[in-house]
């Protein structure tokens, strides 16, 4: 009797933490969903940002919808991926890699626009409000392969892009880095690489207020290609030993060794009285 009186308890125990497993995962599986966006045709999303509203942006391209051939393609959706806007931006045959929520509470999208054909794309960046609307856009590059992978909003407002450049550089691919203002306006640009392929795919803001830039290098390193992790200032600039500090350096060693010659002459000459 007593047994069984523990055995009900035991099993009464049993289920009732089973319940509350079963009311646990029902309530985790509630947090769990999946959207799909597109057409016919290809979709393809690069770059996911969650926004200050607790909904989703998300960008890459579309060739379902728009002007046709390729165009960026910037999705809004609420905190459950319903969809509450989407935006095209056309240009040729355009591919965005990276977006990210302004400070403003706009986005900027950067990738690349040119012919089908790899080998003549530029950079594009693509500034919208806050319904993706576009408020402007800019192209960089030259001749040959531009595209870019990354994209942050600077500390200044502006913006800095990395990726890849065949028009600059030391040849067969480097790193590009470029930094704007506000409007997109370039302020300078950098390339770092040497002589085989380089290509960059992110970029940081780093908190003293210079830049961190990862890719692959087939130029430096072990052999075939190796990460590489460039640090720059402000200005893009890789800090090296201050060529200024060359000079003084040498006077005052010149100054030692004229010192303790004279020295060393004049302990010399005493002693030989
Ligand atoms: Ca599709
Ligand atoms: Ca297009
Ligand atoms: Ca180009
Ligand atoms: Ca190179």
């Amino acid at each position: 009797m007593i047994l069984s009186k523990k055995l009900f308890l035991a099993s009464a125990v049993l289920f009732v933490l089973a319940s509350l497993s079963f009311i646990g995962s029902v309530g985790a599986s509630s947090e769990m969903w999946s959207q799909t966006y597109g057409g016919a045709d290809q979709e393809v999303a690069h770059s996911l940002v969650e926004t200050s509203d607790g909904g989703y942006a998300l960008a890459g391209y579309t060739n379902s919808s728009g002007a046709g051939h390729d165009d960026f393609w910037l999705v809004k959706t609420d905190a459950n991926g319903n969809m509450e806007w989407n935006q095209t931006y056309d240009s040729w045959y355009d591919h965005a890699n990276s977006m990210v929520e302004t400070s403003d509470g706009g986005y900027a999208i950067a990738g690349s626009t040119g012919w089908y054909f790899s080998g003549i794309h530029d950079f594009w960046l693509v500034k919208t409000d806050a319904n993706g609307k576009m408020e402007w856009n800019q192209t960089y590059g030259e001749s040959e392969e531009e595209v870019a992978y990354s994209l942050v909003e600077t500390s200044d407002g502006g913006y800095a892009l990395a990726g890849v450049t065949d028009s600059f550089g030391a040849g067969n691919y480097d790193f590009w880095v470029i930094k704007t203002d506000i409007n997109g306006n370039m302020e300078w640009n950098k390339t770092y690489g040497g002589a085989e392929s380089d290509v960059a795919f992110s970029l940081i803001e780093t908190s003293d207020g210079g830049f961190a830039i990862a890719g692959y290098t087939g130029s430096f390193g072990a052999g075939d290609y190796d990460f590489w992790l460039i640090k720059t200032d402000e200005h893009g600039i890789i800090p090296e030993f201050p060529s200024w500090t060359i000079l003084p350096l040498l006077l005052a060693t010149t100054l030692t060794v004229i010192i303790y010659r004279k020295k060393l002459y004049k302990t010399q000459t005493q002693q030989s009285y």
